[in-house]
């Protein structure tokens, strides 16, 4: 018998994959209605374990398939690596069982406009083939193994790669690692190098920066993507001129040594060598962006009225994206020129950290949620801190110290769901409350 932990979209797909293959399960999850019920109301009551997490079922297991929002200290698992009951998560059987070429993704920010940007990419320069985007990105990988593909990208969570061991992949991206999700990883040391085990099992891997130094004997294949794509920056930087915001650069460069990734991998070539000699395949690629539409909710300019740019990066959620978007505030537009609303679940992240030589953008900060006395109390000694209600307050209080030319930021630096229910629906609000919806 297979115990499905977890039932929400993962533990779903978990589901359909097992029925799939006829084998028998059993559900498990603490919610009394879990979301992934809803789909799945004809289910025979005896199979589920719902409200509770319960050791005892584990006598009737012979595998777990875990869902990611699972802590790995959960007393099941901790029980199950007691008695020797293997673990697995859907990335891990996808990876084995799909026969598709795989390109794995994490970071702690940009993985997503990476996905699907490389999507993007890829399907315009190879149009004969299907292309896939999956994972923490949407889509469950299980729900598109049985779909005939050849080239699969797929975001993974630090969640995901917390519970994986074995992560086989052509070709594998570890975008930047910071400070997140510390509630749940405890350390950054922790959160490191779970991060780091997406290079373990890669045919060739790309890293965004030199503090990722994984543990692993593959190491010689693995490359600092700006490092590697050094040769024709000169090119890059001119095709892309100043319409990207600088962190969406970094995101094009991944997705760019990725396509140059899979093609060494393909043409048994060293991927230095190729670099100089695919000028026409990079160019491809820049071209093929003029058509990609940005994401939502990601330093999403909204537009600008009554003389003031409004800019929705509501999927902040970490003190570095943070500190990304104020640097691409800093390179737009200036110094003191920032309204910054930020604030809500903090998820434990040590906002001393942050630099006053990183915060010259802001002419004022508004702070609003869960977390706002904690967070005032640090930024205050580096900038102008103002308490604010909720994001309506933020708003109007950001407005009457504004003057034309100013930028309003919504750049969190927090979970939202103290206020909202995701960073789509913060997002929405902010669109709607600033008036361009
Ligand atoms: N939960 C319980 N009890 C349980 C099981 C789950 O309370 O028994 C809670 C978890 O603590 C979590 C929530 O339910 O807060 C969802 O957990 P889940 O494992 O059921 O999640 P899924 O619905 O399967 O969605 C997951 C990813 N969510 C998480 O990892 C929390 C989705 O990423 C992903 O799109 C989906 O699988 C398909 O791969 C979302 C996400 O927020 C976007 N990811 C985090 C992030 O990006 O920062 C990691």
């Amino acid at each position: 018998m297979h115990l499905i932990l977890g039932f929400g979209a993962t533990g779903g797909s978990f589901l359909r994959y097992l029925r799939r293959k006829g084998i028998p399960f059993l559900i498990m999850d603490s919610r009394i209605e879990p979301p992934g019920l809803l789909e799945f109301k004809e289910i025979d009551k005896k199979k589920l374990c719902l409200g509770r997490f319960d050791t005892s079922i584990l006598k009737k297991v012979k595998k777990i398939l875990v869902s990611p929002g699972i802590e790995f200290e959960n007393e099941v698992l901790v029980q199950a690596r007691r008695v020797g009951i293997e673990i697995l998560t859907d990335i891990e059987i996808f990876l084995e069982e799909s026969k598709s070429t795989k390109v794995l993704v994490s970071g702690t920010n940009g993985k997503t406009s990476v996905v699907s940007m490389a999507g993007h990419v890829l399907s315009k320069i190879y149009r004969d083939k299907k292309i896939i985007c999956c994972g923490n990105i949407g889509r469950p990988v299980l729900d598109v193994l049985s779909e005939e593909h050849s080239l699969s990208v797929i975001e993974v969570s630090s969640f995901h790669l917390e519970h994986s061991n074995n992560l086989l992949s052509e070709v594998a991206v570890l975008l930047n690692v910071d400070q997140d999700h510390l509630d749940r990883h405890h350390s950054i040391k922790n959160y490191r190098s779970i991060k780091e085990k997406i290079l373990y099992g890669c045919n060739i891997g790309l890293k965004g920066d030199n503090s990722i130094r994984p543990n692993t004997h593959n190491k010689n294949k693995i490359f600092n993507f700006l490092d590697l794509l050094d040769p024709i920056k000169k090119e890059i930087d001119q095709s892309l001129e100043n319409k990207w915001p600088y962190h969406e650069k970094l995101n094009i460069k991944a997705v760019l040594s990725i396509v140059l990734a899979l093609q060494a991998t393909k043409r048994k070539e060293r991927l230095n060598d190729l670099v100089k000699t695919e000028s026409d395949l990079i160019k491809k690629c820049l071209d093929s962006l003029h058509s990609f539409k940005r994401l939502e909710h990601r330093f999403e300019v909204l537009g600008v009225r009554n003389g003031l740019t409004y800019i929705n990066d509501s999927k902040s959620t970490n003190i570095s994206s943070l500190l990304t978007a104020l640097n691409s505030t800093e390179k737009l537009y200036g110094k003191n020129k920032t309204l910054l609303i930020c604030g809500g679940d903090s998820k434990g992240q040590d906002f001393s950290r942050i630099e006053p030589s990183s915060l010259e953008s802001i002419k004022k900060v508004f702070i609003f949620g869960k977390d706002k006395e904690e967070i005032s109390k640090e930024m205050n000694k580096k900038v102008e801190c103002i308490i604010s209600e909720d994001l309506q307050d933020a708003l109007n209080k950001s407005r009457s110290f504004s003057s034309k030319g100013d930028v309003v930021l919504l750049s969190p630096s927090c979970s939202s769901t103290d206020m909202f229910s995701d960073y789509k629906d913060r997002g929405n609000k902010f669109r709607e409350l600033s008036g361009f919806s």
